[in-house]
């Protein structure tokens, strides 16, 4: 992964992949998308690089109209509704956009049908007549998630018609072994229906040189995207016989299928962004090539590891086939979470909403354990109460919260809340020299981890570093050397809380912010700048409110409760699914 951060400051567009808001935000989202593009935005706040943070709901689709269905609500009512809730969480978890748009929106709808009439104009995309399912009672198409049947490859009962949950084979309709209508159990017709088709295959070899020379992304997930490449792509349907979406220019009762325009909705949340900073044109320096050059703008998408093949092919050709818009540059994925070892479920409801865990939890608890516990890479993880309640009682309690309380504590009351001086004459000694170099050290490296998007080793690297606070503040032990040496200890401390507090900003950026009103400094610790987490520049004197403690532990009881009521909801063993998790 190259290091993006420059002494040029370039922008930077970070977005996390947009929600499908057909039910109630869980902590499966929020692991491998929301948590680390904020931790990785407010870092480059922090570095004074000009970031514009996007998102949005996903609201169309299949999936969206048959759970609208199935709620007894109209498509419109249902995405209403769980965009507002997703929404009111994320500002809880102290997700930091600068823009959350819905592709349901006027901006996405247009720039959609553009960017669909650009890929037509330049012929990359091609009328076909399809087969697709119909219901004759109805009279209406039954795409994707309307039918089930059994999978003809592993016979794996109740499929979906687009792909095989088990063994990840996608199909075209038709291929199900006794397609059934899944609302109400009848046997659909198949029937002719014209729809517009994605030439991917013409970008086989501009695919290629992009994956092997431009896309910053794991090599485990090049190579296996190459892979792709060379068994042969296949062209897209990016029309579906619906009505909830975007509409296709000159086919009626049609609307685009829902991976066509949802990704375009990064380029139209960005658009909004601009809009709504007076900047109109702003969003061109992300997505116009040439405007893009001219100030080394880089775009990064923040996904899950069943979204590859969207963001590292789909994508960057329909891009490509517009000519003059730009592909994106650094593509971090993270894998899948179970919940105690079982896999997520929608329809058992084994989960947990996102809702019910903040009537509980501190948001700064789960940015910290989700940051801590998920590498930069495909790999899943696990959300397991009992190792979130250790790592929370001993590295956020007791090894930063005690470290920053300590301190806070011992000005305020041996030094009645003034910061003291390190007395006239006084050389440091060894252990201040020894501490420093650490620091500065540390400040470096930690730099280097966020900037590389290795926000869990940052993360250790931080925790290391108080850890030799810690330690230094032990081996001093103020609380019997006489005032000269205690001074001396305390004023060093004080300034080291406050680089903590810069430090950890972009993963417990509450928390963060309370220690910073704690030392009593100027503006906010979000505003800061990364850089100084080195120096010393607390002066003697300076007056510190009285400090309450920072985190709450973990209690035991707390933690059963959890675990009881998860493990009253039955559910099935994890098995690897290519998809992922229900959503
Ligand atoms: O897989 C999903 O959850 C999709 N809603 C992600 C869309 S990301 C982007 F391309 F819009
Ligand atoms: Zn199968």
């Amino acid at each position: 992964v190259v290091v993006l951060i420059d002494a040029t400051k370039s922008p930077v567009l970070v977005t996390s992949a947009l929600l499908y808001v057909n039910g109630p935000l869980h902590l499966g989202h929020i692991r491998s998308t929301y948590i680390p593009a904020d931790v990785y935005t407010r870092y480059l706040r922090l570095k004074g690089v000009p970031v514009v943070f996007v998102s949005g709901s996903d609201e169309h689709g299949t999936p969206t109209v048959v759970t609208a269905e199935q709620e007894g609500l109209t498509a419109k009512a249902m995405v209403d509704k769980y965009h507002n809730l997703a929404f009111k969480n994320y500002q809880a978890l102290g997700l930091s956009f600068d823009h959350y748009s819905r592709t349901s929106n006027e901006t996405n709808h247009q720039t959609t049908q553009e960017l669909f009439m650009i890929l037509k104009e330049k012929g990359f995309v091609f009328k076909q007549i399809v087969k697709e399912y119909y219901c004759p009672t109805d009279k209406k198409f039954l795409p994707d998630r309307y039918i089930k049947g059994e999978c003809p490859y592993c016979h794996a009962k109740d499929q979906y018609s687009d792909y095989c949950e088990n063994c990840g084979k996608t199909f075209k309709p038709g291929d199900l072994i006794g397609a059934y209508c899944s609302l109400d159990k009848t046997t659909p017709e198949l029937k002719d229906s014209e729809h517009f088709m994605f030439k991917l295959s013409a970008f086989s070899s501009a695919l290629s040189s992009y994956l092997k020379n431009q896309l910053d992304v794991r090599d485990e997930v090049r190579n296996y995207v190459l892979q792709w490449i060379k068994e042969g792509l296949r062209d897209w349907d990016i029309v579906r016989d619906l009505d909830w979406g975007v509409k296709v220019p000159g086919m009626k009762g049609k609307v685009f299928y829902v991976w066509f325009d949802a990704p375009i909705g990064y380029i139209a949340a960005t658009k909004e962004w601009a809009e709504k900073n007076g900047k109109k044109d702003a969003w061109k320096q992300f997505w116009i090539k040439a405007e893009a050059e001219k100030k080394g703008a880089k775009i990064v998408h923040f996904i899950g590891k069943d979204i590859v093949y969207h963001h590292a092919l789909f994508w960057p050709a329909l891009l490509m086939g517009t000519a003059d818009y730009k592909t994106p540059d650094v593509l971090p994925v993270r894998g899948f979470v179970t919940i105690q070892g079982k896999k997520i479920s929608k329809s058992r409801k084994y989960w947990i909403l996102v809702e019910d865990y903040l009537k509980r939890w501190p948001p700064d608890y789960v940015r910290f354990y989700y940051t801590l516990t998920t590498p930069n890479a495909p790999t899943d993880g696990d959300f397991d109460w009992k190792d979130f309640q250790e790592k929370i009682n001993t590295e956020l309690l007791g090894n930063v919260g005690n470290f920053v309380h300590r301190v806070l504590t011992f000005i305020d009351s041996k030094f009645a809340g003034k910061v003291p001086k390190v007395p006239h004459g006084s050389k440091a000694g060894a252990d201040e020299v020894a501490i420093k170099k650490k620091l500065v050290k540390s400040v470096k490296e930690v730099d280097k981890l966020y900037s590389q998007i290795e926000l869990d080793r940052a993360l250790k690297a931080i925790l290391d570093l108080s850890q030799s606070f810690n330690q230094y503040f032990q081996h001093k032990a103020p609380w019997r050397a006489d005032e000269k040496d205690a001074s001396i200890t305390l004023w060093h401390c004080a300034n080291f809380v406050r680089s903590l507090a810069i430090l950890l900003e972009p993963v417990i950026p509450f928390s963060a912010e309370k220690i910073w009103s704690y030392l009593n400094l100027e503006g906010s610790v979000h505003d800061a700048d990364f850089d100084s987490a080195k120096d010393l520049p607390i002066k003697a004197d300076h007056s510190i409110k009285k400090p309450l403690p920072l985190f709450s532990k973990a209690e035991d009881d707390a933690i059963q409760e959890e675990i009881r009521k998860l493990e009253s909801l039955i559910a099935p063993p994890p098995k690897e699914s290519r998809h992922g998790p229900e959503r």
